[in-house]
């Protein structure tokens, strides 16, 4: 490798939970973007920035690729998975090896056309290394001329390794970013992320996808930040839930939360949580882009 900067956007694109944003966050070093164990988790692109002496390498974050059709915030996330492969510098397609079927199968025959493409495969941590390698010997069939990198977003096998395979792909060239700049995200957009990464991890079934968070106040004092968020959900009954018996649900999802910000921000936080109904906000064209889901594009 020459001794050039190097510098490029690098789309982390896949199915569903195959672990995009715990690889992001990992490799940045920073906990940029939201994880659950559920499908469906990020909604929106997302950078990671990591910038060393040598490279600037822009992750982008990208919901999962997915069928569902039904209301406008799946067509949004849809558009947002899959508008990066024409414009990123190289495409990381994530696998988990441990639940690789079709729909992986169909994402690597859209990217077969492509040749800036390195199939990830992760979660290897959950295997042992004699049922990993045919399982990547499968893979590696289905992406022929692909390099297959196998790693653990988790435990952080094999990602120097795959730092390095994605830093010899990227193009020479100046940064994009300044080099303390980590997110092209404001501490308002995350704040209100991690609020529903708790509802995510917490709530049961269905109801964390009928919801979405919106900031109302976000004051920067001497000594805290005050941060005012509501917590919108589709219907009545979904707000009982959310709130929970005295309250107890929504003080423990607030309390999760704040530790979380506070963390991130290195400094005292007060968290005032509200909830109220927006109904069918999420099949709603208004409604998505009065909550910041909004691209410019129409539905197609
Ligand atoms: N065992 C194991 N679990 C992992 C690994 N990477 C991610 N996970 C877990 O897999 C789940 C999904 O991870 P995410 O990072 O949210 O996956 P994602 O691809 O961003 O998911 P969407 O945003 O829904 O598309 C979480 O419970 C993670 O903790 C890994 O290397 N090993
Ligand atoms: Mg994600």
């Amino acid at each position: 490798m020459s001794d050039a900067f190097r510098c490029g956007y690098v789309a982390l694109i896949g199915k569903p939970n195959t672990g995009k944003s715990t690889l992001m966050n990992a490799l940045v070093g920073e906990k940029l973007s939201i994880t659950a164990h559920r499908p469906q988790t990020t909604r929106h692109q997302i950078l990671g920035i990591k910038t060393t002496e040598d490279y600037q390498c822009i992750f982008v974050d990208t919901p999962g690729i997915h069928d569902e059709k039904r209301k406008a915030i799946h067509r949004y996330m849809n558009r947002a998975a899959t508008s990066m492969f024409d414009d990123a510098d190289l495409i990381c397609v994530m696998l988990d090896i441990t639940r690789f079927n079709q729909d992986d199968e169909k994402i690597l025959r859209r990217v077969s056309d492509y040749d800036n493409v390195l199939i990830v495969v992760n979660k290897v941590d959950r295997l042992s290394r004699e049922d990993c390698l045919p399982r990547m010997q499968k893979i590696s069939e289905h992406a022929p001329g692909f390099e297959c990198v196998p790693v653990s977003a988790l435990t952080g096998d094999n990602l120097e390794r795959l730092e390095r395979l994605i830093v010899e792909r990227l193009p020479i060239g100046v940064a994009q970013f300044p080099d303390d700049q980590l997110t092209d995200k404001s501490m308002r957009f995350i704040s209100a992320e991690i609020v529903r990464e708790k509802l995510f991890r917490t709530l049961k079934q269905e109801l964390p996808y009928s919801i979405t968070v919106s900031i109302d106040h976000y004051v920067e004092e001497a000594d805290i930040t005050r941060i005012s968020a509501t917590i919108w959900v589709e219907r009545k009954s979904q707000k009982a839930i959310v709130i929970g018996k005295s309250g107890k649900q929504l003080k423990k999802i607030g309390s999760l939360a704040r530790t979380d910000i506070e963390h991130l921000l290195g400094g005292k936080v007060y968290l005032q949580l509200w909830v109220k109904i927006r109904a069918d906000w999420a099949d709603d064209e208004q409604s998505l882009a009065a909550f910041g889901y909004s691209d410019g594009s129409q539905d197609i």
